[in-house]
């Protein structure tokens, strides 16, 4: 027992229960359960629609406020800590991190949902739906979305690399604000609904992916996409890969895949947009990047309040992808700040800030500019049409017709599902690490092994248990229980803000003196150098 002393088990074993007090009921009333979901699920998005967007947006000013204010300059760490990891392996890392195959669903394909569906009731298959068709998706995975995921990072590492407190729990970064009651019952219930928002993201990108690459599998070899054999071959392998790579830690397991990952994508987007309609690319690219900007507020706003009224169409286009989007992102923030965290000892609350937003959007662009573009290219240049296979057969479907497109297509094929696998493996990984983070009460250097392993195997083993019960249904459960996890979230992020600005205007002045006496010795040390250099010629 003495051996795992740093263990919280009370917060462990109320995870455990929250986790079977969902999962048992889905698996024994399949239907009853499925009702209430969705009920949830519209509830959510419906009733709190104007919440998500608008704790969004609030998120977003709030980062930036941070960055370019008076705290921008505090760096996150001892005055002379050096950044841990050079700057391109902490960019793939914390891109790997926040991102999982999910883009390689949504980047390849999100437009041609709004080609035909598009938003502020433009009417489809026009020339504004297909500029807003380019350039939707990258917003949805843009500033605004990375900001949301960098907000949990700054009071966590500044807890872990200015006050020393070798905790790594989003309850801990609420202490300012909750005081006492934060190791109270307060305090877990903020951890296990954390936890229990990973779990319910974590359900909607394995069940995006599994059929996915699935599909890329009956592609190259022939087997049928359906089998449940082979979509739990894939859970089953995914797992084993980041199960191993958790054990192994996070500088050789993590980084490494991290990398690995970053070179093939860099292949595949290359690949693609090289041989592809290289200037139709650029061109829209570039295009959808100035949309946005110009619609910035106006799409991170928009709710359709009048949709249903004075014969105006109810599109439902905001409640069914921008606040789904943000709730899923929110539910996955928690984790991917806590992990961002991690990584970024040594570097300044803007340069966090920035360099995630950046990074993260500029990482996404290329996806969804590259691979979205050249589905995009295809369908307008009646090469082929990708919205017949959507309507006709499936999203995973079409993702590979537009791959089979490609000259060497196999090749293109097999990356694509290799990257997907790794992809969904770092993510995973990088999530074990932080669930097991959560469950304790200190780590010593690293979470324990067993726990690491024990969260690795339960985040994939959940949904693998309900796909061999009730085959794809309760996947689409899990999706929907992301949004509804992300909702107790809005409030969590309420008081992480409140709480990180109370730190910091608390301490200030110490951060002052701390960094006035820092230029001083550089100062010195600079001089004392010059002073050497000067005497070379002497
Ligand atoms: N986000 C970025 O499934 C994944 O790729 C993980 C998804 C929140 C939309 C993250």
């Amino acid at each position: 027992m003495k051996k795992y002393q740093l263990m919280d088990w009370p917060t462990f074993i109320l995870a455990l229960i929250v986790l079977l007090a969902v999962v048992l009921p889905l698996i024994l009333f399949q239907e009853a359960s499925s009702e209430i979901i969705m009920d949830l699920n519209g509830f959510v998005t419906n009733q709190l629609g104007t919440a998500y967007l608008a704790i969004g947006l609030v998120i977003f000013i709030y980062c930036l406020y941070l960055a370019f204010g008076k705290y921008g300059g505090i760096k996150l760490g001892h005055s002379d800590d050096k950044p841990e990891f050079n700057t391109l392996s902490w960019a793939a890392m914390l891109f790997c991190a926040g991102i999982g195959s999910s883009i390689l669903y949504w980047g390849i394909i999100e437009w041609a949902y709004y080609y035909d569906s598009p938003p502020f009731h433009i009417s489809p298959r026009s020339e504004e739906a297909i500029n807003y068709a380019a350039s939707y998706g990258i917003f949805h995975w843009g500033p605004l979305a990375w900001s949301i995921y960098v907000l949990p990072a700054l009071p966590i590492a500044y807890a872990l690399f200015i006050k020393n407190e070798n905790i790594i729990r989003i309850s801990h970064a609420c202490r300012p604000l909750l005081g006492k009651y934060t190791d109270s019952w307060l305090g877990k219930i903020i951890d296990v609904l954390f936890i229990f928002g990973l779990l319910g993201g974590a359900g909607t990108t394995l069940g995006l992916a599994t059929p996915m690459i699935a599909e890329g599998v009956s592609v190259l070899t022939g087997v049928n996409s359906e089998a449940l054999w082979l979509r739990i071959l894939i859970l089953l392998l995914s797992t084993i890969i980041f199960a191993f790579s958790s054990y192994t830690g996070i500088k050789k397991g993590i980084k490494k895949l991290s990398d690995i990952n970053i070179w093939l994508t860099f292949i595949l987007l290359a690949f693609v947009f090289i041989v592809g309609p290289t200037v139709f690319i650029m061109e829209t690219t570039l295009s959808s990047l100035g949309l946005i900007f110009r619609d910035f507020f106006r799409m991170a706003t928009w709710l359709e309040p009048f949709g249903g009224y004075n014969d105006i169409e109810e599109t439902n286009f905001p409640q069914s992808w921008t606040v789904f989007y943000w709730a899923w992102w929110l539910v996955y923030s928690p984790f991917v700040g806590l992990f961002i965290a991690r990584i970024s000892k040594g570097r300044t609350i803007k340069e966090v800030i920035l360099g995630t937003i950046i990074y993260g959007t500029l990482g996404c662009t290329l996806f969804f500019g590259i691979l979205g573009n050249f589905g995009l290219w295809l369908e307008l240049s009646g090469t082929f049409s990708v919205t017949e296979v959507l309507k006709e057969q499936s999203g995973p479907a079409a993702i590979m017709s537009i791959l089979s497109q490609l000259p060497m297509s196999n090749i293109a094929i097999i990356i694509f599902v290799l990257t997907a696998i790794i992809y969904l493996s770092t993510t995973f990984d990088s999530g074990s690490y932080i669930l097991a983070g959560a469950t304790q009460k200190k780590i010593d250097g690293e979470p324990y092994r067993f726990n690491r392993l024990f969260w690795a195997f339960a985040l994939s083993f959940i949904p693998l248990a309900l796909l061999i019960i009730s085959g794809n249904d309760s996947l689409t459960l899990l999706q929907t229980a992301s949004i509804v996890s992300g909702a107790p979230l809005i409030i969590i992020f309420i008081i992480l803000m409140v709480s990180f600005m109370k730190t910091l205007s608390s301490d200030r002045i110490k951060l002052e003196e701390r960094s006035r006496l820092f230029k001083e010795k550089e100062r010195k040390t600079l001089s004392i150098r010059y002073a050497k250099d000067d005497r070379w010629w002497e």
